[in-house]
């Protein structure tokens, strides 16, 4: 097997030598994923303290999904791999697709002052609606001081309906972090504004805007933004938060309003769909190739050298050299990953139903590296054909 793709990898590598172009018309670039090391990422973040975990893969080959774990620590369900889930700040890239089809309509400005819309709502005229997206602006994040203490602070806004500008009001009772662009600083109220922006110039309420411009032109059946409701609207596992002290029984928090994050972070997602929206991002399908190189502009999120943050997108290098593209989240009972290559040849996207908890997210982390690294280990046709991706995809997912 392993030789066989050598095979093909050199004659591949013989013809885009020949035909440069080839490449640039989207030669794979990835090796096959690494289903096994998959199947441990999942293993790992459950055994790290999230009752469940699910992935799914698609690329040209299909889809291949996966569960660990249960849905529901009283009955013991297991976890469907093609459950909905909260994506937390996977949101993020949403509100900035719904900001780039107004840009693209001419009805906003990236360079813009925020106040030139909406006047007078922020301390600093040089905020731009730039700065939003690539959180430059300064804007204190209000949910570090709401999330403090991470039970109490939950259970104090779980049935909580805020509107955007109280959002706001609660960041603003702090000064700015930092002059406006002159920094990276991450924080939710940066896309509460971005949340009003759209609302403000598009006339539409934020659930229309997600609804119209992105679920409905992508087929996502399966996304929603339905804040203040407090359910999943789909079939779904339940999501626990990890208490702070030791020893404390998680906590399910599965329904919420999610008031306090919404264009931060509210949308309801599956695999599917966030595959399907991430691929369609970076094949340009949903914003032309101008604004989707600004979105690519990438600034060091951390200092590890491997993450970048752009324009509401993550960059992340992964070790085998491949540089994924998308966005992670992190909401009470829920941490996602939701990243897809360059060319949106290969997406993944990974939910643990436990949040507030470091090594969940460390092992979820390690599906990118199995879905989008390969495999060094030989493989048997048997295990091979276990493999074998489902055929539930419908024809619109064909790549
Ligand atoms: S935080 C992040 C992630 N983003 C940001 C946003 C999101 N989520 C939040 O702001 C929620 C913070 C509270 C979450 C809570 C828990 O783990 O459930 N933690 C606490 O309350 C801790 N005291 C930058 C990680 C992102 O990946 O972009 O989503």
């Amino acid at each position: 097997m392993r030789l066989k793709k050598a095979a093909i990898a050199a004659s591949l590598a013989a013809a885009l030598a020949a035909f440069p172009i080839a490449s640039a018309l989207g030669a794979p670039e990835t090796d096959e994923p690494d289903i096994p090391a998959l199947r441990q990422a999942l293993q790992d973040t459950v055994d790290a303290g999230a009752p469940g975990a699910l992935a799914r893969i698609d690329d040209q080959s299909g889809a291949y999904r996966e569960a660990k774990g249960v849905a529901d620590l009283d009955t013991g369900e297991p976890v469907d791999a093609g459950g909905q889930f909260r994506i937390g700040s996977a949101t993020k890239t949403f509100t900035t697709v719904l900001v780039m089809k107004l840009v693209e309509e001419g009805e906003l400005e990236l360079d813009s002052s925020v106040n030139s819309y909406l006047p007078d709502l922020l301390p600093d005229d040089k905020i731009t609606v730039r700065h939003l997206l690539a959180h430059r602006s300064g804007l204190h994040d209000y949910t570090n001081d709401m999330f403090k203490d991470t039970v109490p602070g939950f259970e104090a806004v779980r049935n909580k309906v805020f509107t955007l500008q109280e959002l706001l009001d609660l960041s603003l009772e702090s000064p700015l972090n930092f002059t406006p662009g002159e920094e990276y600083g991450y924080s939710n109220t940066n896309f509460v504004v971005a949340g009003m922006l759209v609302e403000k110039v598009s006339g539409q309420r934020l659930k229309d805007a997600y609804q119209e411009r992105i679920f409905n032109p992508l087929g996502l059946r399966n996304s929603s933004y339905v804040t203040p409701s407090v359910a999943i609207p789909g079939p779904h596992a339940n999501g626990y938060l990890t208490p702070d002290q030791e020893g404390e029984p998680l906590v399910d928090a599965t329904e919420q309003t999610v008031s306090w994050a919404q264009p931060a972070g509210a949308v309801i997602s599956d695999g599917a769909d966030l595959n399907r929206f991430f691929s369609a991002l970076m094949r340009g399908e949903l914003v032309g190739a101008d604004l989707l190189e600004e979105m690519q502009n990438w600034v060091p999120s951390d200092s590890t050298g491997k993450a970048f943050y752009g324009l509401g997108l993550r960059k992340r290098d992964l070790s085998c050299g491949v540089s994924v593209y998308g966005h992670t989240g992190a909401v009470q009972g829920y941490y996602t990953y939701a990243f897809t290559a360059e060319d949106g040849s290969r997406s993944v996207a990974a939910s643990a139903t436990a949040s507030n908890n470091g090594e969940v997210l460390t092992a979820l982390g390690d599906t990118l590296e199995a879905a989008f690294c390969g495999s060094d280990t030989e493989k048997t046709d048997k295990e091979r054909e276990a493999e074998i991706r489902i055929a539930e995809r419908t024809p619109d997912y064909r790549l």
